[in-house]
């Protein structure tokens, strides 16, 4: 394992702090070999991020709020420069307003589900089309998803829907660019208790329910979700594209 991605050059996007999935996903990449850069968004994460890293030799950190054309388009060329090619690339990125994470989904607004969209899904399409000229000798993008992309989760709502145009983008942009041996694939993670996922609404209630009825009898921790990426990002996964794949303990084969 200390080695599965030795000298890969690998960007990872969505730490906002210790308990971010993106930094179990680090972690784990940095023991891997990988050499790691780090987008954040705004100075909040800013403080954590650079925090978190000081002791990750020649990470970089690079501002990028992905719903800005130009700091995606800034962020690779930072790349380009520091690292001359990408092998990898996490995209651990969602948002969407509080309130429409209860409630009725008919109720989202416009804005709301514009946004939504824009950070959670659309951003993989732009950081993809980015990330592709760096991946001169292949490269692997690897999405965080959720159950509630493919079936209604109660309060996730406006989540739910743009994790399913997250995991159909995951699929075209697969088929686009299998060829340049660049593969696309998702994570569909079992809930966690992060930042984000505290904006939904019943969120321990979910998290309760989840380890009843899980096949595992219990919560998936940041390091098993972890351990794919890893083995997404590495040689073990060449044959893998389009695929979302689920680190849930088997909760997604229930149907009861
Ligand atoms: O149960 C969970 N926590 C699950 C999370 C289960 C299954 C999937 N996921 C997914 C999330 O939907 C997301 O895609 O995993 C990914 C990471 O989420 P996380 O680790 O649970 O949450 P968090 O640590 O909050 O990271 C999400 C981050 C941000 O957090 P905040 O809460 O500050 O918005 O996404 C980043 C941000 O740092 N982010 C942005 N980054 C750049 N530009 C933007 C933006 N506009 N908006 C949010």
């Amino acid at each position: 394992m200390n080695n599965l991605l030795k000298d890969k050059n690998i960007l990872i996007m969505g730490v906002a702090n210790k308990w971010s999935i993106a930094w179990a996903i680090a972690k784990a990449f940095h023991e891997a070999g990988a050499r790691l850069a780090f987008t954040y968004q705004g100075e909040r994460s800013y403080e954590h991020v650079k925090k978190l890293t000081q002791n990750i030799k020649g990470s970089i950190l690079i501002p990028c709020d992905v719903t800005k054309d130009d700091d995606i388009k800034n962020t690779f060329e930072q790349l380009k420069e520091e690292f001359k090619t990408l092998d990898g690339v996490i995209h651990s990125i969602a948002h969407a307003r509080k309130e429409e994470l209860e409630g009725l989904y008919i109720n989202t607004s416009r804005e709301g589900y514009l946004m939504a969209q824009d950070i959670s899904a659309y951003s993989l399409v732009s950081v993809t089309k980015h990330a592709k000229p760096l991946m001169t000798e292949g490269g692997s993008i690897v999405a965080l998803t959720y159950l509630g992309g493919e079936r209604v989760v109660k309060n996730y709502n406006v989540m739910g829907v743009a994790k399913a145009a997250l995991e159909a983008s995951v699929k075209y942009l697969a088929a686009d660019l299998g060829r340049e041996n660049i593969r696309i694939n998702a994570i569909s993670a079992g809930p966690i208790k992060t930042l984000a996922a505290k904006g939904i609404r019943n969120f321990n209630t979910m998290l309760k329910e989840f380890e009843e009825k899980a096949p595992i009898g219990r919560l998936v921790k940041t390091e098993e979700v972890a351990n794919t990426a890893l083995f997404l990002c590495s040689f073990l996964s060449s044959g893998i594209t389009g695929e979302v794949i689920h680190v849930d303990g088997g909760y997604n084969i229930l149907g009861y």
